[in-house]
């Protein structure tokens, strides 16, 4: 197991959340609508009907959230800051809320005077539903990347003295996808018109895609630009992404699994940013549906982010022939070709353990971008544990597992791979609001009894916190 010894001095480990999965008080405190807000009161929105009203209570309860924290020991906390509570309703010329501000900056001074360095992303998905109402949120280029920049500059202006880690958006892949394409996340646009009355699968995701990704390189642009100098620093992005294997050794199914590495991970965020153009793949794969970025545009674009931002849960097996052009026309599953499953199986159908496809991952990224990768998160959700009795669902001895291999072979990775590793976030410290799956889908190293809010760590939060 990881010591103290064997990682890195610096090495930031800690435990991660999002503001709209735990705040709960939407209507508190001055706080504008997110396009959350309203989608997970829809009917059959998620899996067990229940929304984001209270969550984990945690815009009320932060000072118990934080001496979890500390009873665990962590080195820092990543959390997202709720842009409708700093800006209502969104725009670059609608007021600020001097109440959300200050909500977030005692935050931040309770974080630090406990010893916990604040790791902070601007924007989790909870899009104020004024822009969204106004001008259609993410399609709109011209809007977006102004609101958003203005947002970022009162995030650097109010807390920048005291935050040194800034990620910017968690996750465009998700955004884009399950947000315009799938239509599963909000604001749930697509061309499923059982889905939605609105939305277009087959651009409109490539055209959020587009836009998130300018906001966040303007953000950064502006953070170097005015704050970075005394402030000091750093920022970036954080893109999900899982390993891929070929499900056999077949050459059709070799190419699937770097397809679809090539669309999930170098695809839409990762190659633009960090070596400033597109695979090839993508453009054959999207054509003319793939909007592309003016060679000032990609000035701006490239070289966007300090370091890697890593959000991976799992390592899929691939099967050439899909036909999901979300994965690049590739299958995925977990069920080798003897029968035998890749690891152990989770609550949701995605997830499965594999450190192996961990560690090899960790060292793809490294060698095609070659810059300092921080793990934002990680996390394992137990089978059924949403139907145990809180004696045995703190018990969680499949987490534990998850979380012992993943560290180890990123200790390998560090020390012998040579991969550069500056942090470890485990998702997440608290059960909490999961999206489309509501509660019924855990992910917390903290047991959250919704009907008291009580909390009860369980046994991976206590073994997080030895791997240090
Ligand atoms: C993270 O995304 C999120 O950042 C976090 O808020 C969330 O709580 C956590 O995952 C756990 O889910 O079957 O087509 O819907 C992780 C990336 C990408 C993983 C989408 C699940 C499901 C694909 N996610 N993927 S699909």
């Amino acid at each position: 197991m990881p010591t103290t010894k064997s990682l890195p001095e610096d090495f930031l480990w800690g435990f991660a959340t999002a503001a709209f999965q735990i705040e709960g008080s939407t209507d508190v405190g001055g706080r504008g609508k997110s396009i959350w807000d309203d989608f997970s009161r829809l009917p059959e929105r998620t899996l067990d009907g229940k929304n984001g009203d209270v969550a984990t209570d945690s815009y009320k309860r932060w000072k118990e959230d934080i001496a979890l924290l500390r009873l665990y020991g962590v080195r820092a906390y990543r959390f997202s800051i709720s842009w409708p509570r700093i800006i209502p309703l969104g725009g670059r010329n609608d007021p600020t809320n001097p109440e959300g501000i200050q909500f977030y900056s005692d935050f931040i001074d309770e974080l630090i005077y406990n010893g916990i360095v604040p790791f902070v992303t601007l924007y989790h998905w909870d899009l104020p539903q004024g822009l969204h109402d106004r001008y259609g949120g993410w399609l709109k280029k011209d809007e977006i990347t102004k609101d958003f920049v203005r947002y970022s500059r009162v995030c650097f202006g109010s807390f920048g003295n005291r935050v040194k880690y800034w990620l910017t958006i968690n996750e465009p892949w998700c955004i884009s996808v399950l947000g315009y394409g799938r239509g599963v996340f909000a604001p749930g646009r697509s061309s499923n018109r059982t889905r939605s009355p609105e939305g277009d699968s087959s651009t409109e995701p490539w055209i959020v895609a587009h836009n998130v990704i300018l906001s966040h390189a303007l953000a950064v642009q502006l953070y170097r630009d005015e704050f970075q100098p005394t402030q000091g620093g750093i920022i970036g992005i954080t893109l999900n992404g899982d390993m891929t294997i070929p499900y056999d050794e077949s050459p059709e199914n070799i190419d699937a699994a770097q397809h679809a590495l090539d669309f999930a991970i170098a695809s839409l965020s990762q190659d633009p940013i960090y070596l400033g153009y597109y695979p090839e793949y993508l453009k054959q794969v999207l054509g003319n549906h793939l909007p592309e970025f003016t060679a000032e545009e990609w000035n701006i674009v490239k070289g966007s982010s300090d370091f890697y931002g890593m959000n991976t849960y799992t390592t899929n097996l691939c099967k050439a022939g899909g036909n999901d052009i979300f994965q690049g026309f590739v299958d995925y599953t977990f069920t080798r070709p003897d029968g035998t499953q890749l690891g152990t199986q989770a609550q949701c159908a995605w997830l499965q353990t594999y450190p192996t496809g961990f560690r090899q991952l960790l060292n793809y990224l490294y060698k095609r971008y070659q810059i300092p990768i921080y793990v934002t998160e990680n996390g394992f959700a137990v089978m059924n544990e949403t139907n145990m009795p809180i004696d045995r669902a703190i018990n969680d001895t499949n987490r534990v597992e998850y979380f012992r291999g993943n560290c180890e072979v990123m200790l390998a990775a560090i020390t012998e791979d040579g991969v550069d590793i500056r942090s470890y976030f485990a998702w997440s410290l608290l059960d909490n609001f999961e999206w489309a799956d509501g509660y019924s889908t855990r992910f917390g190293v903290t047991y959250v009894d919704y009907e008291t809010q009580k909390r009860y760590p369980k046994g991976s939060g206590k073994f997080v916190s030895k791997v240090r």
